[in-house]
């Protein structure tokens, strides 16, 4: 049987992030994909300017819709959520439609800072809605807010596989950790089952927009067709690495992300054995 999974994410009409990396990425895993728009944008919001209708409004009449069809799905992928409505109506979702496998990438901040659309009740309504993931992929700034840890630039291992045991006894059985330093590599931290273990690799510079989005959607596909959690990690890196590289080779300005479409046939192989 085929699989299935609804995507809840914006629609970024240029610049390669969100439902326009997740569904090329995830279909290409041979998995068949519905969207719940968050918001419709021109374009990603890391350009100088850009056009945005926030969708929630809306999502009711749409998800009503979806239950009076009854659809159903093996699983669900959420990225960036734009209001505490949003992120309350996604709780909701959860509860309605009983998908197996819950993707939650808590999108939330970088480097330190949270995003200025962020509220702190937006945060903790966050954290409401990782409860109820099965595998959820934040960044060490992500895992701090998370777990109320005030962030530091030189948090170590140490530090990160604590923080995962705190947000694992709330619930959630599967974290990656991304965006770990170590001697100029970048690694990704997998806690599962009390085990804790990171791989780094080469960190590939300029960092682009996007590949946030690359790295959860391909680790979403992973998870519905039972990959291991190490297989799906060290397979997103190695990707977005390929993509990194020939995004610098074909010039692809920074802001219009990873030209990912180059490579997507590499994400074939991982579902075709
Ligand atoms: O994950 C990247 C992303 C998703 N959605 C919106 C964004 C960005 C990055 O800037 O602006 C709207």
């Amino acid at each position: 049987m085929q699989k299935s999974i609804a995507i809840v994410n914006d629609i970024s009409g240029f610049g390669r992030c969100s439902v326009t990396v997740a569904l090329p990425i995830l279909s290409v895993m041979k998995i068949q994909c519905g969207i719940i728009p968050t918001a419709v944008l021109s374009n990603h919001t890391e350009y100088p300017d850009y056009w945005m209708l926030d969708f929630t409004p809306y999502m009711q009449d749409y998800l009503a819709k979806w239950e009076q069809l009854h659809l159903s799905f093996d699983g669900v992928y959420t990225g960036f959520l734009g209001s505490k409505e949003q992120l309350d109506n996604i709780t909701d979702i959860f509860k309605k439609f009983s998908f197996r496998q819950r993707i939650v990438d808590p999108v939330m901040g970088d480097h330190g800072i949270i995003y200025d659309s962020y509220t702190p009740e937006m945060c903790h309504a966050m954290k409401e809605l990782v409860i109820h993931s099965t595998l959820t992929t934040p960044n060490i700034t992500e895992l701090c807010i998370l777990t109320d840890t005030p962030y530091r630039k030189d948090l170590s291992e140490q530090d990160i596989y604590h923080m995962c045991r705190s947000l694992s006894a709330s619930g959630v059985p599967r974290i990656v950790v991304t965006g770990l330093e170590k001697d100029n590599q970048i690694g990704n931290a997998i806690f599962e089952n009390d085990s804790f273990q990171v791989i780094y690799g080469e960190k590939i510079l300029p960092l682009r927009p996007g590949t946030g989005d690359v790295f959860a959607s391909v680790l979403a596909g992973c998870s519905l067709h039972n990959i291991p959690l190490w297989d799906a990690v060290k397979a997103a890196a190695d990707f977005i690495r390929t993509c990194l590289l020939t995004s610098a080779k074909l010039e692809v300005p920074i802001n219009d992300g990873v030209c990912f479409e180059e490579h997507l046939g590499q994400l074939l192989s991982l579902v075709s054995k």
